[in-house]
């Protein structure tokens, strides 16, 4: 009976708590063993570790339960400088108001500062693997120039590590996409072959599926970052008819009849 009412001591503290909970078991048995819960919004998750605690023992809760009550489907990321630019546009409240959870980090964050890496761009990457399942990330816009916030260099040909500035042969392409493919850290993926040299075709294997969805405004002038973020938002809650007569043109792979001769593509036909 005594455990029965323990656990849902625990379950309350942890489901009501968003700093690090004390704990006080008071009874007259010699131990009692029970389960901690890890509480979502989508229910309650067993956590596989098991307590074994003795009379009148307070025990702090480990910093993964709290921070998972934290829900951050929406990250932007960018420096202390640009942050009011972004909070001047509507662009928060508009997102909110669809659903998003949003959560400003700066680059300067403990979060990302005390993670491993040899550079800023492998602590953010690290940052976002060790948070975007806690979270639930989904996406991350980016607010900085590349000089501010850098992208990962990479060498898709691994012979040519050469870079000159509008040396068009050069072999280094910057890409934010490293920061969208988290499945494994730098040295299993990126860089396994332990060279350097990022993203380097049949040396290094980043899996290429994106973990959460990557955008930029890139540039650190303010006005810009504010005026960017409405027009987003002035072209997000339009709802009017133009929006179903425009046709974005680009790039197309792997559809049906594509082995076709002539101009015949797939039969979609457009309307307007
Ligand atoms: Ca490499
Ligand atoms: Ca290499
Ligand atoms: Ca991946």
């Amino acid at each position: 009976m005594l455990k029965i009412t323990n656990v849902i001591i625990v379950i309350f503290l942890i489901a009501t708590s968003f700093s690090v909970v004390s704990l006080k078991i008071e009874n007259n048995n010699e131990k009692n063993e029970f389960l901690i819960y890890q509480i979502t919004p989508d229910g309650i998750i067993t956590y596989e570790t098991m307590y074994r605690i003795s009379n009148n023992i307070s025990i702090s809760l480990p910093k993964i339960y709290t921070e998972s009550f934290e829900d951050y489907n929406y990250i932007i990321l960018t420096i202390n400088e640009l942050e009011s630019s972004i909070l001047s546009s509507n662009f928060i409240s508009w997102k909110e108001s669809l659903g998003y959870k949003i959560k400003i980090i700066e680059i300067m964050d403990e979060l990302i500062q005390d993670q491993e890496g040899k550079d800023l761009q492998e602590k953010i990457r690290n940052f976002l693997r060790e948070y975007y399942t806690i979270w639930n990330i989904k996406y991350m816009l980016i607010v900085g120039d590349h000089e501010t916030i850098p992208m990962r260099y990479c060498y898709p040909n691994p012979n040519n590590h050469r870079f000159e500035i509008f040396d068009f042969t050069s072999g280094e392409v910057p890409t934010d996409y490293y920061y969208s493919d988290l499945s494994y850290s730098d040295s299993e993926s990126w860089d396994s072959d332990g060279d350097g040299y990022y993203g380097e075709y049949n040396e290094d294997n980043p899996d290429f599926y994106p973990e959460i969805f990557v955008g930029r405004i890139p540039t650190n002038d303010d006005v810009k970052i504010t005026y960017t973020l409405d027009k987003i938002v002035k072209f997000e809650s339009d709802s009017s008819s133009w929006k179903n007569n425009a046709l974005n043109v680009g790039a197309f792979f792997y559809f049906s009849n594509e082995t076709s001769t002539g101009l015949s593509m797939d039969g979609a036909v457009l309307s307007y």
